[in-house]
């Protein structure tokens, strides 16, 4: 496969200081040499620029803190990540908070008729600025990817939306509000919450999950947050949330994924060195980047 490596150093769409290094610590833990071995053509395209915040506390709109250079800086992702996919080539995006899954989203989505997305996520980042706790944009990715919320948001790549509610799957979800709840059912996203995957097994989700989208969709983009693994495997997260899956039941995933061949776009997020255990998680990314992209164990 031919991949082109994007970082974004974005920790605007939420509160939590160090995760604008996530890029570099998954570089640091060997992303490119783990690919290069499984014999892909890498590229890495380096880091997208991201603004500043208005100010140091942008507090201009508590309900969406940091809008503007987070949409700034999604716009930039967009037109690379669209750029990659028009050269035929594989985009992985490196983060950074999850906020920049509305970048790629708009970068990949308008390749595809029906593009489908794998969330796996302690979270469903469904929020809008009407249901977010928090205000904090990483919350609101998913919703923003279905036109949900702030135009600003919603209107990155200048087109709306770029999913359809019955192409996403969730999976690992286990700490969601309100609001998303709502939506959930509102709108029938598929969702395969801890509560489904211990009664199931990662098995039968992700075969489930594989023969859902392979019927739907003409490509399917992963958006994994660090998150969705417990953070007993992936300590390095801004938002961890216990009870989550495992470092084994992750790789079962990616190795799924890799042989079903539905994966067209990725990106791991929410990485975050300062809050890290000796580079752990990112380690834990790229272990299951290896996984994802073919890396068999004999
Ligand atoms: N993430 N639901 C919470 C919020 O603030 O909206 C947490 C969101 C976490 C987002 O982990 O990508
Ligand atoms: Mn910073
Ligand atoms: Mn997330
Ligand atoms: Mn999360």
């Amino acid at each position: 496969m031919d991949i082109s490596i994007i970082g974004v150093p974005m920790d605007l769409g939420q509160t939590r200081r160090g995760v604008d290094m996530g890029p570099s610590a998954i570089r640091y833990a060997g992303v490119v040499e783990r690919l290069e071995n499984l014999n892909h053509d890498i590229e890495d395209l380096g880091d997208i620029q991201i603004g500043r915040a208005e100010r140091v506390q942008d507090v201009t709109n508590p309900k969406l803190r940091n809008l503007k250079a987070v949409a700034e800086a999604n716009e930039k992702l967009a037109a690379t990540v669209d750029e990659v996919v028009a050269k035929g080539r594989f985009p992985l995006v490196l983060g950074g908070d999850h906020s920049i899954a509305i970048g790629t989203l708009a970068g990949v989505a308008r390749h595809y008729k029906s593009l489908g997305v794998i969330w796996y996520d302690a979270h469903g980042d469904l929020n809008t600025e009407e249901t977010s706790p928090s205000g904090n944009i990483h919350g609101m990715s998913l919703a923003a990817s279905l036109g949900l919320g702030h135009p600003a948001l919603t209107m990155i790549g200048g087109y709306s939306p770029k999913v359809k509610p019955e192409n996403i799957v969730i999976i690992g979800a286990r700490a969601l509000d309100e609001g998303e709840k709502q939506l959930i059912k509102e709108k029938g996203i598929k969702i395969y919450t801890m509560h489904e995957v211990d009664r199931l097994g990662m098995t039968k989700v992700m075969e489930e999950t594989i023969a859902y989208l392979k019927e739907r969709t003409d490509g399917v983009h992963l958006s994994l947050d660090l998150d969705g693994l417990d953070p007993h495997d992936a300590p390095g997260v801004g938002t961890p949330v216990i009870g989550g899956l495992s470092y084994r039941e992750s790789h079962l995933a990616m190795e799924m994924l890799a042989e079903a061949q539905i994966i067209t776009s990725a990106e791991f997020v929410e990485v975050n060195p300062i809050l890290d255990e000796r580079n752990k998680t990112a380690a834990t990314a790229v272990a299951l980047m290896g996984s994802l992209f073919g890396e068999k164990l004999v």
